[in-house]
């Protein structure tokens, strides 16, 4: 399990600065550290009230979920292994953010998301780009930037209830890169045909908590991180990108240690600089 930082110590996203985070110093982030001062906001969203993807409020008699388990449609095992109840509130494995409640997310416990990392080597003139200091070929990537905070990404989302990991994959590349939902039937077709030579075999290089900025002492997310890596770039290195849906900016981006992305992203895109043995 990691420790986690953007979701500690600063002001709760999409609140006008209302809600801010109760101080957690890093020697009082684990649950098993008593911190007997601790006071957080308990802080749930209006605007995910009524949403079809969301919880209800845990005071509502008739919601009882199945924690740990598959409840119905809606997954709520961890992927980090088996997380606590407390007061019957389920309790972030990482341990305190300084806010309760769920913020923004939609689940209480774990929020499953999908990251596909979809890269190319660098080229020019159909010869590999090196880098100067560490002579090593440089790799491409997907990355969008969010509506939200305006940081770069990689395009994943939310898996919805019931859905096939795979398939929030391909989609999400496609709403958020390719701008799917705008397109006509028929050219929606085409792009998934042409996605999915690529998309048909992933390498998985991440599963398990996402230091998300919406992340609470309650609810927090967890992602499964699948590169899908176009070798000879004739795949989806040619296709068009076009930001789409949360996103409002797609391009491919060098790979670098010093890129600063949204959440802990840039640390599922080290473990392919080990695999790819490219510039990292
Ligand atoms: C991150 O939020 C995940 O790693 C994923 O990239 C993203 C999913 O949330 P939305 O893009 O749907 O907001 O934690
Ligand atoms: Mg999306
Ligand atoms: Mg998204």
């Amino acid at each position: 399990i990691m420790f986690h930082y953007k979701c500690r110590n600063n002001i709760y996203p999409k609140t006008d600065g209302k809600i801010v985070r109760f101080h957690v110093p890093d020697d009082k982030v684990s649950w098993n550290s008593p911190y007997p001062m601790y006071n957080p906001t308990f802080f749930t969203s209006t605007c995910i009230f009524g949403q079809p993807w969301a919880d209800l409020d845990l005071n509502v008699s008739d919601f009882q979920p199945n924690w740990n388990s598959i409840d119905g449609y809606v997954n709520r095992i961890s992927l980090t292994g088996m997380y606590e109840i407390k007061n019957g509130y389920p309790l972030n494995p990482c341990g305190r953010t300084g806010v309760t409640g769920r913020g923004v997310l939609g689940r209480w416990g774990p929020n499953h998301a999908a990251d596909p990392i979809v890269t190319r080597w660098k080229k020019s003139k159909n010869e590999h780009v090196f880098n100067e200091n560490s002579n090593k070929p440089i790799l491409q990537f997907v990355a969008i930037q969010r509506k939200d905070s305006g940081e770069w990404a990689l395009p994943g989302g939310m898996v919805d209830s019931g859905e096939v990991i795979s398939t929030t994959l391909k989609r999400e590349f496609m709403e958020e890169a390719m701008d799917l939902l705008q397109k006509s039937k028929e050219d929606a077709v085409k792009i998934e045909k042409e996605i999915e030579e690529i998309f048909n075999e992933g390498i998985e290089v991440f599963c398990g908590y996402v230091d998300d900025p919406r992340n609470t002492d309650n609810a927090w997310m967890e992602t499964v991180a699948t590169l899908f890596h176009d070798e000879k770039g004739n795949h989806v290195g040619m296709l068009k990108l076009h930001a789409g849906d949360d996103a409002v900016g797609v391009k491919w981006v060098d790979l670098d240690r010093n890129l600063k992305l949204y959440a802990n992203h840039i640390s599922f895109l080290e473990e392919i600089a080990t695999r790819l043995k490219c510039h990292w």
